[in-house]
């Protein structure tokens, strides 16, 4: 209950801080976006999202907070538009229980309000929350894409999602989970699983993105499997601001 009510007060008290993680893309092979994830700075120290996320969608808290996170990744993306010539997109969580009509407008006012291209904001959803009402979500997908944002469909290959949705969502990228990544090269099985992935993906026009990229056998494996961007250890972990901004001054 004392964590119901901090929690409850860290909005007001501006307690939340988003970290980026960098997206590493093997045909420019440099950083051409990032993941925004939510920090949050308690009186009692640094709590992370899986102490906190899950608290928060069952109080309601994650559609004010998840609306914060909106807004403060597209204004930060934006801010970086201006700095860099080189744009970097950035990809934002969305929670199934911010994942309903309203949350279009909370995009748009966003995007209108920071000024941010469209395109460069990518919105990450998992198969669960897509397949708990398949054709709600269809629609709200249909909606969020007419604004000109991306979709990305988080932690692919651990869900319940078929094949088949693949089809029927408009999504734009697939993250392939870092279950996967783990085990590669040595695990035959995940090693073919990827591959699998990166190929039906290719044939579907969707981008891949490997999550939990940590060592050089796995950027080469998925290079060579044609995958598209690459997160991970490897290259950076989760950075604050500061670290980010110095990250990018340095060469791939
Ligand atoms: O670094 P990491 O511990 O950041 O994130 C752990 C989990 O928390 C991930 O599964 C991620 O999807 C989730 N998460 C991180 N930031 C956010 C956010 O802003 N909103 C939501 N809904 N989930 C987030
Ligand atoms: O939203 P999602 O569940 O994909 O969140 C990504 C999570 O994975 C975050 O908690 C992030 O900190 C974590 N992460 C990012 N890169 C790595 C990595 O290379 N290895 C591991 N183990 N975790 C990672
Ligand atoms: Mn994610
Ligand atoms: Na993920």
């Amino acid at each position: 209950l004392a964590m119901e009510n901090n929690l409850r007060h860290a909005l007001q008290q501006n307690e939340f801080e988003l970290y980026y993680q960098p997206q590493f893309c093997f045909a420019t092979q440099s950083v051409i976006g990032c993941e925004a994830l939510l920090r949050w700075n308690s009186a009692s120290g640094l709590v992370m999202p899986d102490r906190f996320i899950p608290l928060a969608e069952e109080t309601g808290l994650i559609v004010p907070i998840g609306g914060w996170v909106l807004r403060e990744a597209c204004h930060q993306a934006k801010r970086w538009q201006t700095m860099s010539s080189k744009p970097l997109s950035v990809a934002v969580n969305v929670s199934a229980v911010q994942f309903r009509p309203e949350l279009v407008d909370d995009v748009r006012k966003a995007l209108a309000s920071s000024g941010l291209e469209p395109h460069l904001l990518v919105l990450e959803v998992t198969e669960s929350l897509l397949m708990s009402d398949v054709q709600g979500s269809a629609l709200l997908l249909e909606q969020l894409r007419a604004l000109g944002t991306r979709i990305a469909l988080d932690d692919f290959g651990t869900g319940y999602a078929s094949l088949a949705y693949l089809k029927r969502f408009a999504l734009d990228k697939l993250k392939i989970d870092r279950t996967f990544i783990m085990g590669i090269p040595e695990d035959k099985d995940d090693s073919a699983i990827t591959s699998s992935i990166i190929d039906i993906a290719r044939h579907l026009n969707l981008e891949t993105v490997a999550e939990g990229v940590e060592t050089r056998a796995h950027v080469d494996f998925l290079h060579a499997a044609g995958c598209h961007q690459a997160q991970g250890y490897f290259f950076d972990r989760p950075l604050p601001v500061p670290e980010f901004e110095k990250r990018m001054r340095e060469p791939s």
